[in-house]
């Protein structure tokens, strides 16, 4: 793995930046999956889960603090943001301001290059960025750990991208004791080739149908119960570098996600006939002597594990199923702030 990819996220200094501040925070996907709360409130999943931060689809937020304001302003993509996104950053921002004790407005500035609600991870690296730049606007001097914790009440899966690398999200029993940390991994500097299946807004947020799926599906304990299992086995792959038994793991743990879901009742199924497909190819790629093992999040697209040697090969093969654009990807790095961009 790049050393990149082992460094902490740069957080924010002691000192307040005058009140502007910009941060990039990339996608995690996960090998381990979150599903699952056990406190909506302060996002406290009932299960440790394990990913892998990417080098694509950044995201880039500007918060600016504007004293007098009467209200905070939200643009994402360059359009004011309403409902229940700008809502959920709004509330973010509550939290940022109780913990420094400030109570001035601000306007939040997002650029987002993954496709938003897709399964893609949009939200992790939206508040990993969000909670990088906040705290540094209103002049939270936090460590890694702070940041992580913070990130995650935006979204879960946002505390897994505070860092680089592969990173572990202790699930804890706390706000205190649910933070992420980076996790070694022996030589291992794998690719995810993403297949773009269907970029559009999923029609179920992941946030209600975790929720539903806790509720009624009789998999879900069961499948929470496998998880620590999965953990302990890809923890002692990761410290050996050893890709096959981590992408065989990540592999059945997802299946295991979508299984719980299946079981609800009424159903969630993110699975689409093009996902299936992939699953078939990738198959047949191990039968031919590659390492390849699939992921899916909340949606039908589909990332594969493979070796970055592999990367190309795999890419054509899931290109030629799926007649869709296919992103390589690779290890990327945590959130970091710009801090000539903060001193104003
Ligand atoms: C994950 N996902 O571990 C899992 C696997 C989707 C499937 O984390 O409610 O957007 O904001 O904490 O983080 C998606 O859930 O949910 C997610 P909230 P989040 O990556």
């Amino acid at each position: 793995m790049a050393a990149d990819c082992l460094r902490g996220a740069e957080t924010a200094p002691r000192e307040p930046l005058g009140g502007c501040a910009t941060a990039d925070a990339h996608p995690n996907i996960a090998l381990i999956k979150y599903w699952g709360k056990r406190d909506e409130q302060l996002v406290l999943p009932w299960t440790d889960s394990l990913s892998l931060t990417l080098d694509v689809f950044p995201t880039t937020t500007t918060v600016q603090v504007s004293p007098g304001a009467r209200t905070d302003v939200v643009i994402l993509n360059g359009v004011p943001a309403v409902g229940e996104p700008q809502q959920r950053v709004v509330s973010f921002l509550e939290l940022v301001r109780d913990m420094a004790g400030r109570e001035e407005r601000a306007v939040v500035n997002t650029r987002n290059t993954v496709p938003t609600g897709a399964g893609l991870a949009s939200s992790a690296s939206g508040f990993a960025a969000l909670a990088a730049a906040a705290a540094a606007a209103y002049g939270l001097g936090l460590d890694a750990t702070a940041l992580s914790r913070l990130a995650r009440r935006g979204s879960g899966s946002a505390a897994r991208s505070v860092f680089g690398g592969f990173a572990l999200w202790h699930a804890g029993d706390s706000d205190l004791t649910s933070y992420a940390e980076p996790v070694p991994a022996a030589g291992l500097d794998p690719a995810l080739v993403i297949a773009l299946l269907d970029t559009g807004s999923k029609a179920v947020t992941s946030r209600a149908a975790m929720r539903h799926t806790v509720e009624t599906s009789p998999l879900y304990r069961p499948w929470a119960d496998s998880c620590g299992t999965d953990l302990a086995e890809m923890r002692a792959a990761l410290g050996r570098g050893d890709l096959n038994t981590v992408g065989e793991i990540a592999e059945r743990n997802a299946l295991g996600m979508h299984a719980t879901m299946l079981a609800a009742r009424p159903a969630v199924r993110y699975l689409a006939p093009a996902t299936l497909a992939v699953l078939d190819a990738v198959l047949r790629l191990r039968r031919d002597g590659i390492a390849a093992y699939a992921t899916m999040d909340a949606g039908p697209n589909v990332k594969v594990l493979c070796h970055r040697q592999d990367a190309q090969r795999v890419a054509q093969v899931v290109r030629s199923i799926a007649s869709r654009p296919v992103v390589v990807a690779h290890c990327g790095p945590g959130a970091r702030l710009r801090t000539e961009a903060g001193r104003t």
